[in-house]
């Protein structure tokens, strides 16, 4: 995820991961502005989006510096993510840290972030560790419980970072897995996460922008350790790659070439022999995405047929949604759900499947829509475009409306209903991320070949060329 509008971000931080975390807020699109000198910070603070306090490599001067910021965030409503650096080995930086936490008397937007020791010292005096890295063997459960406590006695956001990060208001707690080794092998990465904690808050504030502030580094660590093949340095170059080019394809649940060419399956009249070998050979040929969507199956049997879909669909590395039930998404631990307007509402299924799941959402105005985006939705399906010969509850949704959408909503769209090679062509020029299909290819006698001549159709026509929102 880049940041929409380059928002300026205030770090005061300490010299060693200095340039890594500029260039962090620099790669996410947004400008760094690295000022400590305690005669210029209140006014530097004043145009900032977001303020980043690091505590790490203290000095006299960065305290009071972090002081003045501190208090013209608060004044602002500036959001500021403070880094509790080393308040596990180093009784002034925890000291520091609830003078910090002391000064605020309102219910600004505040992350208190830490690895697994830091917040653990914070609420307790008592606790202490070596150097500023976290100790070993330390239960989640206590951390998760600490966090937790620190949230609601401060109204903050804590993050605690670790193998698998937390991150709670003290009412929602989210755990975020990912994140690798390699992570650890090199200085500054915890700076880093703090620094696009405070450049993805700038814009969004809330537990769900820790999240993915977590999932962003998380999946940029694993991704360039593959790279890397082990060197710490080259590690740093890909990891900074990953974030600066891979952000915004990181960020997203789904991206717009996932969504290119979407099966939604029927296995109507089919034996489950047949109906998993079309779905085989769609995925041979190149959908990009699949939704098992069945209408009249007991529960045990659903599960039982999604899982056995899940599993060829996962060879392909293909993500797949249940369509309706959110139960049997989470039973097969499927990337997400399709839900439309009378099925759980979005945020309902947000709770349920959590922040990594994909959700979809069917909408034939721009309102149902927006309402859809602004639940949690990640991507829409539009329709039916053409009447459809397949069992649903639909009407006619025109071109126009379809194009409203895409241009209006700042999420991907998918047009559906009716939609075959030979008659696409209404959609030339429209901003979809893609179509979806039903007949076109589980009613095809070669699969294959019918998403072959889907794909080579929509190329011909430029459909799905990554041109939506
Ligand atoms: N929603 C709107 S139309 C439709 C759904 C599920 C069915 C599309 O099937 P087909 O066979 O591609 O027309
Ligand atoms: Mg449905």
């Amino acid at each position: 995820m880049k940041t929409k509008n380059s928002p300026l971000i205030h770090c005061i931080t300490n010299p060693i991961s200095m340039t890594q975390c500029a260039n962090t807020v620099l790669a996410l699109g947004a400008k760094p502005i690295m000022a400590e000198h305690p005669g210029e910070v209140k006014e530097i603070t004043a145009t900032a989006k977001a303020l980043l306090l690091n505590l790490g490599n203290i000095s006299g001067t960065r305290m009071e510096a972090m002081e003045i910021a501190f208090g013209e965030a608060l004044v602002r409503d500036i959001p500021v993510v403070i880094d509790a650096v080393g308040v596990s080995c180093s009784k002034l930086r925890r000291d520091f840290l609830l003078a910090l936490l002391g000064k605020r008397a309102n219910d600004s937007c505040l992350v208190i972030k830490g690895n697994y020791s830091e917040i653990l010292a914070t609420c307790d005096e008592s606790y202490r560790s070596e150097g500023v890295d976290a100790a070993k063997g330390i239960e989640r459960e206590e951390v998760a419980r600490a966090a937790e406590e620190l949230a609601r006695e401060r109204g903050a956001v804590v993050l605690a970072s670790g193998a698998v990060d937390i991150v709670t208001d003290g009412e929602r707690t989210e755990l975020v897995e990912g994140g690798c080794p390699e992570l650890a092998m090199i200085t500054g990465t915890g700076c880093m996460l703090g620094a696009i904690c405070a450049t993805l808050l700038a814009e969004s504030r809330g537990l769900a922008t820790v999240a993915d502030a977590c999932r962003l580094l998380g999946t940029a660590g694993e991704k360039a350790a593959k790279d890397s093949h082990g060197g710490a340095g080259s590690f740093l170059v890909k990891l900074m790659d990953d974030i600066s080019m891979g952000g915004e394809q990181v960020m997203q649940r789904v991206t717009k070439d996932q969504l290119k060419l979407y099966l939604v399956t029927d296995s109507t009249g089919l034996s489950e022999e047949e109906f998993l070998t079309k779905v085989e050979a769609a995925l041979q040929g190149g959908v990009t995405f699949l939704q098992i969507r069945e209408k009249d199956r007991p529960t045990l049997d659903y599960i039982d047929l999604a899982r056995k879909v899940h599993e060829i669909s996962a060879r392909y590395n293909v993500p797949l949604v249940v369509d309706d039930r959110v139960d049997v998404a989470m039973a097969i631990d499927a990337e997400g759900v399709h839900l439309g307007q009378s099925d759980m509402p979005v945020d309902e299924a947000r709770k349920l499947l959590g922040d990594s799941k994909i959700i979809g959402a069917t909408a034939k105005t721009v309102e149902q829509a927006r309402v859809a985006k602004d639940m949690g939705a990640d991507y829409i399906g539009v329709g039916a475009i053409y009447p459809t010969t397949t069992k649903v509850k639909t009407i006619i949704t025109s071109v126009d409306t379809l194009r409203d959408i895409c241009e209006k909503v700042e999420i991907p769209a998918n047009a559906i209903g009716g939609l075959n090679k030979d008659n696409i062509d209404v959609l030339k020029g429209v901003p979809i991320a893609g179509i979806c299909v039903v007949s076109a290819i589980m009613k095809a006698e070669d699969s294959y070949k019918a998403t072959r001549d889907l794909l080579a159709r929509m190329d011909e026509l430029e459909i799905g060329k990554g041109n939506s929102l």
